[in-house]
């Protein structure tokens, strides 16, 4: 047994993350592919990496050291269990299996706990970075026992992206936290990627802009408060012209959105935990709803506003852009701050949020400098109940919610879909609002459901008696 660490599925992610492995000192990989032409190759076009490769599951563990550590890289669901399930077999206890697919969290409890019988520590990874990431560092969000972590946290460390001199990686929490994480990560970035889309939607119809031009605006965004990846790249998509037709690239790429399910777990996970991450939502029914085309052949000729929309001052209409997608950007994060909050609670799961933010900064999809805010957010402030009313959110919103209001309406008039703007300001506005009407829903549920409710100026729960003479009783509370 020679290899300190071993990878199991050998396709783009796992051959990048094997070479990244082996690229670092101390670590010697152990590789293995269900078929071995693939393994061949790796061994072939790598042969810097000095891998050890493995014909069969038992030739694998006797070639790594005790304890046995394997990541595993290979298609999420079935894939993943056939793997586990041969894994267990060759392995002893005190070894650990890492799961580093994009595994739905429960899944991954479940897989714990059934590998946790055997003895064998199983540790639930979300890996974001893509390719690229798992090639040259990306962000590890690992959860799994302790135990597991005292092996796996150096070495995870060797190959996680840095950021300002921290690996980016931290021990996020039991069983499926870490993947708990990695899709709260992937709904963030639904919601940034969509209020991009939006913010270059309304810059391009309301000035006229060209998508070279609206490229300079998004690289001399790059340079303040929105620094990011992802406002890095837009730039870079919106720059490319078409080889073939010599338009730019963004007017021929279909206008239909795919997605890989990740973004969906995200609110559907936060529907049953009763939180409202409604930006992420409409990121997700934006690309719902971009992908029917049949209902949109259909809904084309209905009727838009009818006077012609025209923006006075371009350069002002731009910045109220820029600060409308700053204020939605901090809703969309608060709001994927409570569902980890919410999801720790009902999962038993200790996360430091501050961490959680650290280790975004760098090799993710949604890094950027604004996680620093977050993190010292809720350093100075660990009870801090919602992200947005931290000082220096509470600022940035005080600053920029004229503007946002004045592009959600012009949004409105103009008859331009802005879902993730628009559901954003409504969140801020509801979470601030003194009185809300969810007086009036209280009374009718009341009403037709003797659903009960409670006073302002008195304890106890009550109902009204609708169907005899309407006066008010003492009721057992029912919900
Ligand atoms: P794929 O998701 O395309 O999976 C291909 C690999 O799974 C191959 O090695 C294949 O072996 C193996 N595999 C399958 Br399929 N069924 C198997 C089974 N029953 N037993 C053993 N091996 C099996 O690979 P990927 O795109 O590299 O992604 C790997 C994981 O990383 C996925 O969970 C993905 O969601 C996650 N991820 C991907 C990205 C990305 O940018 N692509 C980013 C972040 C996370 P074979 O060669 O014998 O068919």
């Amino acid at each position: 047994a020679q290899a300190n660490i071993g990878v199991v599925g050998l396709a783009v992610m796992g051959s990048n993350l094997a070479r990244n492995l082996a690229s670092r000192d101390g670590n010697t990989v152990a590789i293995f592919n269900r078929s071995y032409e693939k393994t061949r190759g790796v061994l072939d076009a790598h042969p810097e990496a000095g891998f050890l490769p493995a014909e069969t599951y038992r030739e694998f563990a006797d070639t790594l050291a005790k304890p046995r550590t394997a990541i595993i890289m290979v298609k999420a669901g079935a894939g993943t269990d056939a793997v586990i399930d041969e894994l267990v077999k060759v392995f002893e206890p005190g070894d650990i299996i890492v799961d580093g697919g994009n595994a739905l969290f429960t899944d991954t409890i479940r897989r714990e706990k059934a590998v946790r019988e055997t003895g064998i520590n199983f540790v639930g990874a979300g890996i974001s970075g893509g390719e690229e990431g798992a090639l040259n560092g990306p962000s590890i969000m690992p959860g799994g026992s302790d135990e597991s972590w005292v092996t796996l946290g150096p070495i995870l460390k060797s190959i996680a992206a840095v950021a300002e001199g921290e690996p980016c990686v931290t021990h996020v929490g039991h069983d499926g936290a870490g993947h708990f994480v990695k899709m709260i990560h992937n709904g963030i970035e639904y919601a940034d990627m969509q209020l991009i889309a939006e913010a270059y939607d309304l810059i391009r119809r309301g000035t006229g802009k060209s998508p070279a031009e609206i490229a300079d605006i998004f690289a001399e965004w790059n340079r303040g408060e929105l620094e990011s990846y992802l406002i890095e790249i837009t730039a870079e998509v919106l720059r490319q012209v078409d080889a073939a037709t010599g338009e730019p690239l963004v007017d021929v790429i279909l206008d239909q959105a795919g997605a890989k399910g990740t973004g969906a777990w995200t609110v559907q996970t936060a529907l049953d935990l009763g939180i409202p991450v409604s930006g992420i939502a409409e990121a997700v029914f934006a690309r719902s709803l971009s992908s029917k085309p049949a209902q949109r052949a259909a809904a084309a000729t209905l009727p838009g506003p009818s006077a012609a929309w025209t923006v006075d001052d371009p350069d002002a209409f731009v910045e109220d852009v820029r600060r409308a997608l700053y204020a939605s950007k901090i809703v969309a994060y608060s709001q994927g701050f409570d569902e980890i909050v919410a999801g720790a609670a009902e999962y038993g799961w200790s996360i430091q949020k501050g961490e959680i933010a650290k280790i975004w900064r760098g090799g993710c999809i949604i890094r950027a400098q604004f996680l620093n805010r977050i993190t010292e957010a809720y350093a100075d402030d660990p009870s801090l109940v919602a992200l947005l009313t931290a000082p220096y959110f509470r600022d940035a919103l005080a600053a920029s919610q004229e503007s946002w209001r004045r592009v959600v309406v012009a949004a409105a008039q103009a008859g331009i879909p802005s879902p993730a703007f628009s559901s954003s300001l409504a969140y801020y506005d509801g979470l601030r609002a003194d009185r809300l009407p969810a007086a009036l829903v209280q009374g009718q549920r009341d009403f037709f459901g003797a659903h009960t409710y409670k006073r302002v100026d008195r304890d106890g729960t009550f109902h009204t008696q609708w169907s005899g003479d309407r006066t008010e009783i003492e009721a057992q509370d029912t919900h």
